[in-house]
């Protein structure tokens, strides 16, 4: 960070001190939220309830009041995108036109503009600065999804009823105030298993919604398992004829078509998110051996498997068409994929041995790299001494990983998903219905305290890329399922991948996860409303 870069934080924090001004809430209307219970992470005088917290913010006192006068401005097609899904949150719930138009030449006057211009090179490619004043809203970024990061954060400046798919009324005030904002990690994840159960393309869409709510910038879809294959391969057909027919509890399963998948990674993309398919391999194949015969030693298909038993299962490691159903399989997928990651899985491959998983992932990974995509697989395929550029996913639930600690010291890169702290899928208290337990209960608190970066014993945070959250589908059967376990718990690990180490105390932010709660409400999400927060 350059020394005017510097100069201009301190100046910001400065202003917070100096100007000592309070904060005027989500709602905009309401007084300081947090005033009483300030800690030394948010001071009480910030712009109050953004999650994840900004990195600094001021409030002015002033106001902007978002009018039928009211226009998006934009000076660039790169911009006009994020505009038009500003538009499409504002429009239905304040009733306004919301115009989008080409702010060369016409004032500032009584705008919401979004801007390439004019930010500071400390906001990197993913940030922004918003700036409130009585006149009207700026977001200035560098590039596109800082834009879209500080658009989240306008959203939560305006009233809960702004999230309203009707017309509320208003009025529509956005606390004045100063945010200069940018992410901690670049890699900020959640992952959805719809191989255990099968969800909808409406339904991932609304998770995709979720995670860009909370600045997320990765969608890890596992999308094949032994109880299911879900996405259509086709120079294999049978994958999802036989393999996607069914699900845990022997439902009627599912899969998505290539062009269902394109839909579901094109809608992430305008949400600035990457979607990480993953073909978990040598292990939870069975959906795979369920469906052709040659893909087995022993030349018999699999039955299809509907329990929740893992590591069963391997594809044979020593027949060639294997690895030709390996290359068919990554070819298509990789095809359909903008993203730069596939990820494989090597998850408890305990029927494949030591040295057959060597051998099976050495192909396995080529193969990726072949099809011009980077490697990434559960931290087990360390075992198989990848190259470099293959990332590592933690997963144990402990802090120290010897193995791993040492491949990040020879430049591997990870992705933190501690089953202690990331494992969403774990039951919050032992009277949850849904979830499992095998890694521990998961209060929204216990999610919220560990640091990405420094939670492995020996590893560097320069080797860490970011926190995801895993959740897996072993129980749960429907999108209310899938937000009861997201929420509030995907919100705390977006903020410990988004916000700076110094900003995330637990007492400060429970007070903003609480008026977080307001919007859930409003948007009929089906949060777990743990006891640990004061929910409005
Ligand atoms: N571990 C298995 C998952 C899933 C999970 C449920 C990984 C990498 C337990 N593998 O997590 O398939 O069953 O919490």
């Amino acid at each position: 960070m350059s020394d005017n870069d510097m100069l201009e934080r301190r100046n910001v924090l400065r202003s917070i001190a100096a100007i000592g001004l309070f904060s005027a809430g989500t709602s905009g209307v309401e007084g300081n939220i947090a005033g009483n219970q300030s800690s030394d992470a948010l001071a009480s005088d910030e712009i109050q309830g953004v999650v994840p917290a900004p990195v600094t913010s001021t409030s002015t006192g002033s106001e902007y009041a978002i009018t039928s006068d009211t226009a998006i401005h934009v000076e660039s097609k790169a911009a006009a995108g994020v505009a038009n899904y500003l538009a499409g949150i504002l429009r239905p719930s304040t009733g306004n036109e919301l115009p989008v138009v080409d702010a060369h030449g016409s004032g500032a006057e009584d705008s919401i503009s979004l801007l390439l211009t004019g930010a500071p090179t400390t906001v990197g490619e993913e940030g922004y600065r918003l700036n409130v004043n009585a006149h009207g809203v700026t977001i200035r970024a560098n590039e596109p999804p800082g834009l879209f990061a500080g658009v989240q954060t306008l959203r939560q400046l305006l009233p809960p009823t702004v999230e309203s798919d009707t017309e509320q009324p208003g009025p529509w005030t956005v606390p004045g105030g100063h945010i200069l904002d940018y992410p901690r990690f670049s890699y900020r994840g959640a992952h959805l298993d719809v191989a255990r159960h099968f969800f909808s393309v409406d339904s991932v869409k609304q998770y995709i919604e979720y995670l860009a709510q909370y600045k997320m910038n990765h969608l890890h879809l596992h999308l094949t398992d032994d109880q299911g294959w879900r996405i259509e391969i086709e120079s294999w057909p049978k994958l999802t004829e036989i393999g996607g027919s069914t699900e845990v509890g022997g439902g009627p399963g599912g899969y998505y078509t290539q062009s269902e998948y394109r839909e579901l990674v094109e809608y992430a993309q305008d949400r600035f998110i990457t979607v990480i398919p993953e073909i978990d391999m040598p292990g939870h194949t069975n959906a795979a051996l369920a469906s052709y015969a040659e893909l087995n030693c022993d030349g018999e298909r699999e039955d299809l498997y509907t329990g929740t038993s893992v590591g069963f299962s391997s594809l044979c490691v020593d027949k060639e068409i294997t690895y030709e159903f390996i290359d068919d399989v990554i070819r298509e997928v990789s095809e359909i994929t903008p993203g730069p990651y596939i990820h494989i899985g090597g998850d408890e491959a305990h029927e494949t041995s030591d040295e057959e998983y060597d051998e099976f992932m050495d192909r396995a990974v080529s193969i990726i790299e072949k099809h011009d995509k980077r490697p990434v697989g559960w931290h087990q395929i360390l075992n198989a001494d990848p190259p470099e550029s293959t990332v590592a996913q933690y997963w144990y639930p402990g802090q120290e990983a010897p193995d791993v600690a040492e491949a990040a010291r020879d430049g591997t890169e990870l992705i933190a998903s501690p089953a202690s702290h990331a494992y969403i899928d774990m039951k919050y208290t032992e009277n949850t219905e849904l979830g499992l337990d095998w890694a521990g209960l998961t209060t929204v608190k216990d999610a919220y305290s560990w640091d990405p970066g420094r939670f492995l014993e020996d590893v560097d945070e320069s080797a860490v890329k970011g926190p995801e959250t895993a959740l897996w589908s072993e129980t749960l059967e429907t999108l209310a399922d899938i937000e009861f376990m997201l929420f509030p718990r995907m919100p705390a690990v977006a903020e410990l991948g988004w916000s700076p180490e110094s900003r995330t105390a637990w007492e400060e932010f429970r007070q903003r996860l609480a008026t977080q709660g307001s919007r859930w409400d409003v948007q009929d999400v089906n949060y777990y409303e743990s006891p640990l927060v004061a929910w409005p």
